[in-house]
């Protein structure tokens, strides 16, 4: 603890959720105190050490968890897709609508058009509503680029974010999310420009922080997917995968295989995936709103995941084209509500594990000694009233690194 608990805040009055494996659900009366922006202590008041603070925040009883992390966006892109969805709806299928030109093209066409204040300005409103619901960590992506400039746009938008507002971004470099138009029916020679030119000097910029790619029949194959997380490697860079979203690749063991943070989407992950990921420590990412936007009917393998022993993300996957969503609390009620999530595990999903998933398990995501103070402060008393409901936004505080 240190020269006698001396800290620069402290809430008291909590209805703590601390998120900390093996700790209770709620800590009745809990206090959280704060130094340097690392918590000092986390827990049941009467259990606290002396603590003496500048400043004492009363939290009247409110629940209090670690602040939110949405572990999988594609936050910064430009355009228009909502026409496209509508085709959908009206029974045009995604590939078709792909085929002919839309689809994560048309996104590619826009953002490449777009310069990056643009890029920036055209993101804030989508993260001010993320802030707005308690997150202070988010992931944000590349890949609507695909091309060394506006693939290095895209990551210095995602970094202006982190400067423009009060929280803290991890950019994933998605170079492989599709092959762009200049290399139509030559992935192979796509995948040699992102290992050879593309990756190193956006890693040598400081611009990537972990490297994903999407496996999948209508992207890039199992092969190409290892060069690009070989590459990764080379460069000291952690690897993340967009998995067996729409069919069984064998996405969540290659990616288990690659030591990956995370295996996302996993819709149609099988057995040999999941005892991989178990094995490997990779976190499930679920992404509930796209399998609703896109009308899925084969949801994630929940039970099986849950009985293995994989670790369960949540986020929104905000994209405009499978997953317009902007709620990280929506994405919990649907991850509940489509694929069977515990309260407690939707709320580990979008703390706890989704720091893991992104590299910062002793960073954030728990209330624990040392961590960084992020915290949300929200107007209900249970956890079962954050993700039961759609719509009310009962965050009343949030606070990143203490502040
Ligand atoms: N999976 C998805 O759901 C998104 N990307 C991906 O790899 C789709 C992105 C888009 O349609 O723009
Ligand atoms: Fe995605």
């Amino acid at each position: 603890m240190g020269e006698a608990g001396i800290c620069d805040r402290i809430w008291r009055d909590a209805r703590l959720v601390t998120c900390v494996p093996g700790q209770p659900g709620v800590i009745e009366r809990g206090v959280v105190a704060a130094r340097d922006g690392r918590i000092l202590y986390a827990g049941e008041a009467s259990l606290a050490p002396p603590l003496r603070a500048a400043e004492t925040v009363d939290c009247g009883g409110r629940l209090v968890t670690p602040g939110l992390i949405d572990a999988h966006t594609h936050l910064v892109h430009a355009g228009d897709r909502s026409g496209e969805a509508a085709r959908r709806l009206r029974g045009e299928s995604y590939a078709a609508i792909a085929a002919a030109g839309g689809g994560i093209l048309s996104t590619v066409r826009a953002t490449r058009a777009a310069d990056q204040a643009a890029l920036v300005a055209s993101a804030l409103p989508r993260l001010d509503a993320l802030l707005a619901e308690g997150v202070t960590t988010v992931e944000i992506k590349s890949g609507y680029g695909l091309a060394l400039e506006p693939e290095r746009r895209m990551l210095r938008a995602a970094r202006t974010l982190g400067e423009r507002r009060r929280v803290r971004v991890r950019t994933s470099f998605l170079g492989a999310h599709a092959v762009p138009p200049e290399h139509a029916g030559h992935a192979d020679a796509y995948v040699d420009e992102i290992v050879g030119a593309m990756l190193p000097a956006l890693a040598a910029e400081g611009l990537v922080d972990a490297v994903d790619a999407f496996c999948e029949r209508i992207a890039f194959s199992p092969a190409q997917v290892a060069r690009v997380f070989e590459a990764a490697r080379a460069l000291g860079l952690p690897v993340k995968l967009h998995a067996d979203q729409l069919s069984d690749g064998g996405g969540g063991a290659l990616a288990a295989r690659h030591g990956a943070l995370s295996a996302d989407h996993l819709e149609h992950l099988g057995e040999d995936g999941i005892a991989a990921m178990a094995g490997a420590g990779t976190v499930a990412v679920l992404l509930p709103g796209a399998f609703y936007f896109l009308r899925e009917t084969v949801a994630p393998p929940v039970a099986a995941l849950r009985r293995a022993g994989v670790p369960m993300a949540v986020a929104t996957d905000c994209n405009p084209g499978t997953s317009p969503l902007t709620s990280l609390l929506l994405a919990m009620n649907l991850a509940a509500v489509l694929f069977g999530l515990t309260p407690e595990e939707c709320l580990a999903g979008v703390t706890r594990e989704a720091a893991r998933a992104l590299g910062l398990a002793r960073e954030t995501g728990m209330l624990a000694p040392g961590l960084a103070c992020d915290l949300a402060i929200w107007d209900v008393t249970s956890v079962e009233a954050l993700v039961c409901r759609m719509g009310p936004n009962p965050l009343q505080a949030r606070v990143l690194g203490g502040e």
